[in-house]
C-alpha cells in the first residue's frame, strides 16, 4: 500500500531536487506572525501536520524549527525534509539536547535524507538569539516535552520579556476525552523539571490542554480530503501518517495542530479561554495553585467543526501549487 505513494513522492523529490518544485514559498503577507515552532517531530503524527499547517499558511513567518526530546537529530531529519518538500530549505532547523537513541517508524522516511541539514547552533540558543533579535514579536509555539524551552531560560532567565506569546500544547486542567480527572500530560511528565522551569519563568504563556485536543480527532473523510490534494506536502503527510499507523482504525488527535490555530487566531477556536494560577507538581500535572502559580491562559472548549474547516482549508490552499 505504500509503494505507489512513496514512488510518487520520490519523483517530486527529484523535481524539488533539480529546483523544478512546482509551488513556492508564499508571497510575503504584510502583519504576518513570527513563528517558532519546538517540537518532537516524528513520535505521534500531530507534530508533522503541524509544522505543514505553518508552512501551508503563508500569514506565518516561521523563523525556525528547533527539535526536542529523545533522539532530536533523527527527529531533526523529518523537519529538514518537510521544509525541503515544501520549497523552503531557508528555514533553519536547530537540534535539540539529545535525551534518548529511541527509533520511530516515522524516522524511516528521512533517515537517508541529506539535501538540507540542521544548522550548528544548538535548540536553547537558537530560542535565546531569535527571541531577541525579534524582540516583541515572535511567538514560540512548542508542542513537545520543554528541554529547548527550559535550557533557553536556563541561559537567559529574562527570555519571556523578548516573547509576544508562548503557547504550548501542554497540561491537563480538569479532565479530559480520556479521562474524568486530569492525568500527567506527555509534554510535561516527559521532562518534568523542564516544565517546572518553563511554567514558573513568568511567561506570557497560552496552554491548549488535553482537557481540548482529546476532542478533536481526524475522521476518515477528512483524512481523505487531504490526501486527495496531491500535493508534495499534504503527500509527505499521508507518508508519515501510514508509518504511524498502529492499525486500521488508529485516529490522529489533533493536540498540536489546534496550538497552532491558537496561535494564528487567538481565542477563535475555543469557546472559553481562562487564566489560572498554575504550577506543575514533582508528578507532572499542571495544578492550580493560587498562592504559588504564575498566570497561564488555558483554552478550553474546542469548536472542533470550525477548526477542522480552518486546518483542512489551509493544508489545501491554492498557493500551494495545485
Ligand atoms: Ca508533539
Amino acid at each position: 500500500m505504500k509503494t505507489p505513494i512513496c514512488a510518487l513522492l520520490c519523483g517530486w523529490m527529484t523535481a524539488a531536487s533539480l529546483g523544478l518544485s512546482c509551488f513556492a514559498a508564499p508571497a510575503a503577507t504584510p502583519g504576518r506572525t513570527k513563528v517558532i515552532l519546538d517540537t518532537d517531530i516524528g513520535g505521534d503524527i500531530d507534530d508533522a501536520w503541524a509544522l505543514a499547517f505553518i508552512l501551508a499558511r503563508p500569514e506565518f513567518d516561521l523563523l525556525g524549527v528547533t527539535i526536542c526530546d529523545g533522539n532530536t537529530p533523527a527527529r531533526a531529519k523529518i523537519a529538514c525534509k518537510l521544509l525541503h518538500l515544501a520549497g523552503r530549505d531557508q528555514i533553519p532547523v536547530a537540534v535539540g539536547r539529545k535525551t534518548g537513541d529511541g527509533n520511530d517508524y516515522q524516522f524511516s522516511w528521512a533517515e537517508d535524507f541529506t539535501a538540507v541539514q540542521p544548522i550548528a547552533q544548538l535548540a536553547a540558543d537558537f530560542l535565546v538569539e531569535t527571541a531577541r533579535k525579534h524582540s516583541g514579536d515572535v511567538t514560540l509555539i512548542a508542542v513537545g516535552p520543554l528541554q529547548n524551552v527550559a535550557d533557553a531560560l536556563r541561559k537567559d532567565p529574562g527570555l519571556g520579556r523578548h516573547f509576544q506569546r508562548v503557547v504550548l500544547m501542554s497540561g491537563n486542567i480538569y479532565s479530559s476525552a480520556w479521562s474524568k480527572n486530569p492525568i500527567a500530560e506527555w509534554n510535561v511528565v516527559s521532562s518534568t523539571q523542564d516544565a517546572q522551569v518553563v511554567y514558573a519563568a513568568g511567561l506570557p504563556l497560552t496552554i491548549v490542554p488535553l482537557d481540548s485536543t482529546t476532542l478533536v480527532t481526524l475522521k476518515e473523510e477528512e483524512r481523505e480530503r487531504v490526501r486527495a490534494y496531491r500535493s508534495p506536502l499534504t503527500h509527505a503527510l499521508e507518508c508519515l501518517y501510514r508509518l504511524w499507523l498502529a492499525s486500521p482504525g488508529s485516529r490522529m488527535t489533533l493536540h498540536d495542530q489546534m496550538a497552532v490555530a491558537e496561535t494564528a487566531s487567538p481565542g477563535a477556536f475555543f469557546g472559553k479561554r481562562e487564566t489560572l494560577p498554575l504550577v506543575v507538581d514533582d508528578q507532572g500535572f499542571t495544578r492550580i495553585d493560587r498562592e504559588h502559580g504564575q498566570p497561564v491562559t488555558v483554552c478550553l472548549e474546542p469548536k472542533r467543526d470550525a477548526f477542522m474547516e480552518f486546518y483542512l482549508g489551509q493544508l489545501t490552499r491554492q498557493h500551494l501549487g495545485q
